[in-house]
């Protein structure tokens, strides 16, 4: 299964950030029930960073779009003790975005990690910061993969982003997702592998065309979920044709009821 991560409730972007601020419920109920009827697989979380208040913006968000809708969240920040605060508040089983290597965030995003039923993102990323070469994301995806099975995790619950580079500042940023996907499933069989998409098209004109060419080529090396805007109906209708092509739609069933309901595209 592909799993799906709508990306819109997050308050980098201005309009959310505003609906923070007013604590504006319904601007957040109508983003949380959008993305469920797009088909998003779990909500991301992301309260941004207003200094002093993002504890209280991500537990109000949180409730707001739990209220709205039944869907899973993705909590979205780099901060175990924001995050402790938003777990106790959730209703269903979590996905954590996410745990780096970053020497003062990855002991303690562990100690909070241990013993809690969710599932994680864990990000290519460490003090060296981006990552390199294909052989780098590799190592970083297994010293993921070693913290996270040492406190008692899964591959099942581990989600490895790889980190997608802008392939306007790197020419060869795809080529490198790809070769460090098929390694990291070589390498840690079972662990699942997500991104956000959008990053890789970053600084270029008309992204979405980018980004809903990217995904088969990404899924065809392994990638298995994403971090996206759902109610891009283009790129909708190129995860469901992708996933028949890739043998992931048996008699056709989703490609099938998709093209009556009009989403293919
Ligand atoms: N990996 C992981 N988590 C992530 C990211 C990632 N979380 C944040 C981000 N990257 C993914 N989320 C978003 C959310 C919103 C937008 C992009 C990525 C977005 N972008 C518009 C744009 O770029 O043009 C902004 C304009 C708008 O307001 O719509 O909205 O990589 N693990």
């Amino acid at each position: 299964m592909f799993t799906l991560i709508g990306e819109r409730i997050n308050a980098t972007r201005p309009s959310i950030q505003a609906a923070v601020e007013k604590r504006d419920v319904q601007a957040i109920r109508v983003e949380a029930i959008k993305q469920t009827e797009a088909g998003a697989d779990y909500l991301d979380i992301n309260a941004g960073g207003r200094p002093g208040q993002i504890g209280r913006d991500m537990a109000w968000l949180v409730e707001v779009v739990q209220e709205a809708v039944s869907k899973p969240l993705c909590l979205d920040s780099p901060d175990p003790l924001l995050l402790q605060e938003a777990y106790g508040l959730i209703k269903q089983r979590p996905m954590i975005n996410s745990i780096s290597l970053e020497s003062n965030r990855f002991q303690p995003m562990l100690s909070f990690l241990k013993g809690r039923d969710c599932s994680i993102i864990g990000l290519c990323l460490d003090d060296q910061g981006i990552p390199g070469s294909v052989e780098d994301v590799i190592d970083r995806a297994g010293a993921l993969v070693k913290g996270l099975e040492d406190i008692g995790f899964d591959r099942d619950s581990i989600h490895i982003d790889p980190l997608i580079q802008p392939v306007a500042v790197n020419t060869r940023a795809g080529i490198t997702a790809v070769e460090a996907m098929q390694g990291i499933l070589q390498k840690f069989p079972g662990v699942h592998i997500t991104c956000g998409l959008s990053n890789f098209s970053y600084g270029l004109p008309l992204r979405r065309a980018i980004n809903r060419v990217l995904l088969p080529v990404l899924m065809t090396a392994g990638l298995d979920g994403a971090i996206v805007d759902p109610l891009d109906e283009k790129f909708m209708s190129t995860l469901v044709i992708s996933k028949m092509v890739l043998g992931q739609d048996r008699f056709c069933r989703q490609y099938t009821q998709a093209a009556k309901a009009g989403r293919i595209l």
